[in-house]
Parts: structure tokens; C-alpha cells; sequence
């Protein structure tokens, strides 16, 4: 698991050099930034429930088979373990976020995940589906511009962007 540091680290040690010149300024470009970071991963943890719950929602009512008998989130045990699934995403969404860097997601959590789908008979499509509802959901909190000092968001609303589309892919 790197995050932002320990990877330039990892990188510029395994080609045995010194941190080049470009590596610092970008990373002290991130530190700059942090606050932006640190807010997104507050709104997007404080508000964690609410995007899991509304984009299951919308997920089952564009796709209603999935809550019908026989459906994959039919019966409490299959729903709670598809609300249970779309919030561990979401949390190593958030941290990722943190990090700066994807690979906690990556190696935790992605990896191996459509395999387990394909085993266990739930569909990746609506998966991705709900990941891509809980996307809109979350940077539509990270960027309201309500009651923060304003401010150009756009790198980190696409980095994160780019978290949850990762995790979409991956199960797709
Ligand atoms: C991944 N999900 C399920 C299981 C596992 C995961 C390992 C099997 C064990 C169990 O039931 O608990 N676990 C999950 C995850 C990590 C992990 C992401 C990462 C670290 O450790 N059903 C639907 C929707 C979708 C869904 C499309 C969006 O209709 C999910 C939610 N996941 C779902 C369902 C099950 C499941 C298990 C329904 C239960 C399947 C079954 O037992 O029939």
C-alpha cells in the first residue's frame, strides 16, 4: 500500500536516485493543497450512509430484478450484504482519497473482487452501476460550494472521480 510519498519514494529507489526536482514540486504542490483533500474525505465519510443508501435506491429502481425473488439482493441477507459492499467501496474510495494514491483500493479491496462476483453469481454490471450512483452522489457533496471558502476543485474532484471509476472497471 503506497500513498503519494511512499510511492515517488518506492519509484525513485528503485531506479536508485535522488528525488528528482519535478517529484518535490509536485508533492509539495499536493501538501498546499490539502485542504481540499481533507475536506473531500470529511463530506464524503460524514455523508457515507446517506450515498450508499440513495444510490442502492436508485439502483433497484432502475433495476427492480435485482430486489423481484430470485433477484441478487433478494431476502435481508442478500441486501445487507449488497448495502455492506457498496459502503466498503466507498470507504476505500475515501481512502484512497486520503492517500493520495489508489492502491490501498487497489490491493484491498478490487483485487480478486470480480472473480468473487463471477463465484458468487452477482452481477458486476449492476455493481458498477451502483458505484457509478454513489460517484455522482459523492462529488456532487464534495463540490457543493456551500459553507467552504471557494476554491478550484477540479483536481481533486477528478482524482476522485478516477477512484470510483477504477472500482467501477474492476467489476464491470
Ligand atoms: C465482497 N460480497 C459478497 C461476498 C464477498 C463480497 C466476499 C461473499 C461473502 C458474504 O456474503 O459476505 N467483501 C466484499 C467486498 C470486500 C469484502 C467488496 C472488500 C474488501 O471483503 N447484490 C446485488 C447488487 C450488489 C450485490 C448488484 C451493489 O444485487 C452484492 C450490491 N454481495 C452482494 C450480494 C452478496 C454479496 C456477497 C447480494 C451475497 C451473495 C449471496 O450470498 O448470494
Amino acid at each position: 500500500m503506497f500513498d503519494a510519498f511512499t510511492r515517488v519514494v518506492s519509484q525513485a529507489d528503485t531506479r536508485g536516485e535522488f528525488l528528482s526536482a519535478s517529484q518535490v514540486d509536485a508533492l509539495s504542490a499536493m501538501v498546499a493543497e490539502s485542504n481540499k483533500r481533507i475536506d473531500a474525505v470529511n463530506r464524503i465519510t460524514g455523508n457515507a450512509s446517506s450515498i450508499v443508501a440513495n444510490a442502492a435506491r436508485s439502483l433497484f429502481a432502475e433495476q427492480p430484478q435485482l430486489i423481484a425473488p430470485g433477484g441478487n439482493a433478494y431476502t435481508h441477507r442478500r441486501m445487507a450484504a449488497c448495502l455492506r459492499d457498496m459502503d466498503i467501496i466507498l470507504r476505500y474510495v475515501t481512502y484512497a482519497t486520503f492517500a493520495g494514491d489508489g492502491s490501498v483500493l487497489e490491493d484491498r479491496c478490487l483485487n480478486g473482487l470480480r472473480e468473487t462476483y463471477v463465484a458468487l453469481g452477482v452481477p458486476g454490471a449492476s455493481v458498477a452501476a451502483g458505484v457509478q450512483k454513489m460517484k455522482e452522489a459523492a462529488l456532487a457533496i464534495v463540490m457543493d460550494p456551500t459553507g467552504i471558502t471557494a476554491g478550484d476543485c477540479s483536481a481533486i474532484q477528478s482524482e476522485i472521480a478516477g477512484y470510483f471509476d477504477r472500482a467501477a472497471a474492476a467489476v464491470a
